[in-house]
């Protein structure tokens, strides 16, 4: 059982799950686990029990959950002013934009909500600047995808999935792009066509278990992209913000993309806030009433995320993600435990892969959860720890005894079936 336990919720014998089970859509199978109070990498649920989150939101709460700093920003700009639409302008936005490009070295920026909105507005921003720039005849743009992907849950962005899960059952889609195997250059130079307009990758698959290119397959695409006058579009909307150990992915290979699509920890898991990072020549492209969105760039939505990325780089979290992450992978790597397939990671975005016969890797959340570690299943029989940056070395030693014990351990039984 979790130690530190804290007073109990009064509430506590309302029917949480029984309720939301009733009421709410089944789109998720979450852990049976009722958070209530969140701090630095801590959690606590209804009953008291304290867990150490190791998934950090999808990488949305990479500062730590409740961070004072993001929180003071978002309680102060919420008693000024919260939202006015961009049919006026904010004190709050030229400030952001001014922090976000300097710390992204990006020259345009389109302010979006969800990583979603992001990714689609980087589609008709990338198709547009082919029409217009590239000179692909209207309505035949091409954009190359990889297998594996996950951008996000719209029409558009499932219609280019590789995964049945995420993609049956809600076609038709939307035309336009091209897959090849991630991680190979050469089957994405085979690729590229006069109708091709850009190449949306992640620089690590998230989603797909934290999967890591080959070692210059960033690079070889940066070149491929440049060669051919077409835009290298890098999703780092859960590799970016110094979850890999770089403030952005593409540092590890010393790259830069044409357009960077931001968002998740953006907010520090306080507020939906995403961005697309670009430059005049592709963002050029949309004019006014082209693109929008009611809450893009709001006051609060930008006061939150200037504190967030001010105490992303202030207080070390990028540094200390890249050296607990190296700490973890090599202690993980170290336990040489059976069952384990493979240990993936860079930085603290980190992944666990059993053989298959090990009964799935969701029955080992359940352990780790009974032992007060809170961690995602992906894809059957993957792992995914993905803790707050800010988690300390005496944090990442007290999972890292859990994750020992369960993965070392007898097989745990059976979860219960999904409701
Ligand atoms: C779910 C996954 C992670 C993302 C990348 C865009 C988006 C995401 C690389 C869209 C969002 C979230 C969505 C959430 C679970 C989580 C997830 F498991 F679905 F794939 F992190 F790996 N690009 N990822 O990871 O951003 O619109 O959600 O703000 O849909 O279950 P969003």
């Amino acid at each position: 059982m979790p130690d530190t336990a804290i007073t109990p919720d009064p509430r506590a014998p309302y029917d949480h799950i029984g309720v939301e089970e009733r009421l709410g859509a089944h789109n998720y199978r979450p852990l049976d686990v009722v958070l209530a109070r969140g701090q630095g990498v801590w959690v606590w649920d209804v009953e008291g029990n304290r867990y150490l989150d190791c998934l950090a939101g999808y990488s949305a709460v990479n500062q730590g959950h409740c961070h004072p700093r993001i929180r003071a920003a978002l309680i102060e700009q919420s008693g000024r002013l919260t939202l006015t639409s961009r049919a006026f302008r904010n004190d709050q936005l030229a400030p952001y934009f001014e922090e976000l490009c300097a710390l992204t070295r990006s020259h345009k920026v389109l302010p979006m909500n969800t990583g979603a909105e992001a990714v689609e507005t980087a589609i008709k921003a990338v198709r547009k600047w082919g029409y217009e720039v590239r000179g692909v005849p209207e309505g035949e743009a091409e954009i190359i995808v990889c297998a594996g992907n996950f951008h996000g849950r719209t029409i558009t962005v499932i219609g280019f999935s590789s995964d049945p899960e995420t993609r049956g059952g809600f076609g038709p889609f939307t035309p336009g792009f091209v897959t090849v195997p991630f991680g190979d250059a050469a089957a994405l130079a085979a690729a590229i066509t006069p109708r091709t307009v850009g190449v949306l990758l992640e620089p690590i698959q998230g989603e797909a278990g934290v999967i890591i290119p080959p070692p210059g397959y960033l690079r070889a695409a940066r070149e491929l992209c440049t060669r051919h006058g077409i835009t290298l579009i890098l999703d780092e909307i859960q590799t970016g913000l110094g979850r890999t150990g770089k403030l952005l992915a593409e540092e590890h290979e010393g790259i830069e993309a044409d357009v960077t699509l931001v968002g998740k920890a953006l907010s520090g898991g306080f507020y939906p806030v995403s961005a697309v990072l670009s430059n005049t020549e592709v963002l050029g492209v949309l004019r006014p009433g082209q693109h929008g969105s009611t809450f893009g760039g709001n006051p609060l939505a930008c006061a939150v995320a200037r504190a967030a990325l001010r105490v992303l780089v202030e207080e070390g979290m990028i540094g200390n993600a890249a050296r607990i992450g190296a700490r973890m992978l090599a202690a993980l790597r170290g336990l040489g435990a059976p069952r384990v397939r493979e240990v993936r990671g860079r930085g603290l975005m980190l992944a666990v892969e059993l053989h298959p016969d090990a009964g799935g890797a969701r029955r080992f959340c359940e352990a780790l959860r009974r032992e007060g570690l809170l961690c995602k299943d992906t894809h059957g029989h993957t792992i995914r720890l993905s803790p707050p940056l800010v988690i300390t070395e005496a944090e990442a030693d007290w999972a890292l005894e859990r994750l020992a014990r369960v993965l070392a351990g007898p097989t745990p039984e059976a979860p219960p079936p999904g409701r």
